[in-house]
């Protein structure tokens, strides 16, 4: 979509929200899209926002969480979110940044040296220009969810070092810096909807594709492919956004009361998470898959310079955020 395309139809959907709500239609139940199945962390953290919601608001604002991506896949859902056809969600700020460049920066494999680095930059500066990236795509964020680290696994062989994903194909998610991470360490890489992978790999469409402990198991791949190699190449926040329009149009009250139950699901996501990478790290283990730790990360990193080097030509005014990144966690 061209540009002035995207705004008239971001205008046009702002409008129709307006008039909605203007003909009285406060309560309008707000869609929101989750691809994960029920117990799964990400949706913990968003039933407890729509719960949250309600309650504070008196029965005012009801939001409800659609799980399993019935109501589509991510990039799709994404468009959805940010024209108003959907009205909250979370995203993996993966499939985000080919919607704002600014929260690419987090897809530059390795930038974020743990876990809890990521949450200190994202809690900062750097998360705040990310914010402002999305808010520009239409998405207003409300708060950083947990999605631990990523790592591949496949159906042949351990991957010790960066030769092992010669000639395999792994999947990745929409994002092309994705595909030019596995092209650099050697390996063929092709995106693909989260949903078809399961298929893909017990049909060797693919080899294999990389994930966190949680989706590896709750979406059975660890049935198909079941070698893991503790890469942790992607350590990726996941963002609770709500349409802008949508934002926009509620009163400061509301507001206050949205922004309380996203930071109250904040909490309830993030001690989520934290138990469900344990229990899914223990439970493939004892369903057999042969997990190994990489001894060498050093050489996964070296070879993603070309990767750098690309996005920064290519986005030079990003330049400056990846540096107060890196230097945030000096
Ligand atoms: C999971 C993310 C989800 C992605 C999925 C994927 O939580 O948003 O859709 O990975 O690989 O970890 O597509």
């Amino acid at each position: 979509m061209n540009n002035l395309l995207k705004t008239t139809t971001l205008t046009i959907a702002a409008a129709a929200v307006s008039m909605a709500l203007a003909a009285g239609a406060q309560a309008k139940e707000w869609r929101g899209w989750n691809i994960h199945p029920p117990e799964y962390p990400v949706s913990t953290g968003m039933e407890e926002f729509a719960r949250i919601i309600n309650e504070k608001s008196g029965g005012d604002l009801e939001a409800k969480v659609y799980h399993g991506g019935v109501l589509g896949n991510q990039p799709d859902a994404i468009q959805q979110v940010r024209l108003g056809g959907l009205d909250w969600a979370v995203f993996n700020l993966g499939p985000l940044g080919e919607v704002a460049p600014e929260a690419n920066v987090v897809s530059l494999p390795f930038i974020f040296k743990n876990v809890d680095a990521m949450h200190k930059v994202m809690d900062g500066p750097a998360g705040q220009q990310i914010a402002d990236g999305l808010i520009k795509a239409g998405l207003q964020p409300l708060g950083w969810y947990d999605s631990g680290a990523r790592s591949f696994y496949n159906t042949k062989h351990p991957i010790k070092t960066p030769a092992d994903l010669k000639g395999m194909k792994f999947r990745v998610m929409s994002n092309d810096l994705y595909v030019q991470m596995v092209a650099a360490l050697g390996g063929n890489a092709t995106p693909m909807a989260y949903g078809e992978v399961y298929q893909s790999l017990k049909t060797g469409v693919i080899d294999g594709a990389e994930n966190n402990y949680p989706s590896y198991d709750s979406s059975g791949h660890f049935e198909a492919a079941k070698y893991y190699s503790v890469t942790q190449h992607l350590i990726l926040p996941e963002c609770l956004c709500i349409n802008k329009a949508l934002y926009d149009s509620l009163s400061d009250d509301e507001k206050k009361i949205v922004q309380e139950s996203a930071d109250a699901s904040v909490t309830v996501q993030r001690a989520a998470w934290a138990a469900r990478a344990e229990k899914s790290k223990e439970k493939v283990i004892a369903a057999g898959i042969a997990v190994n730790e990489v001894a060498d990360k050093q050489a996964f990193q070296d070879a993603m310079q070309p990767v750098y080097d690309n996005f920064l030509k290519s986005n030079p005014d990003l330049a400056d955020l990846v540096k107060a990144i890196q230097d945030a966690q000096k």
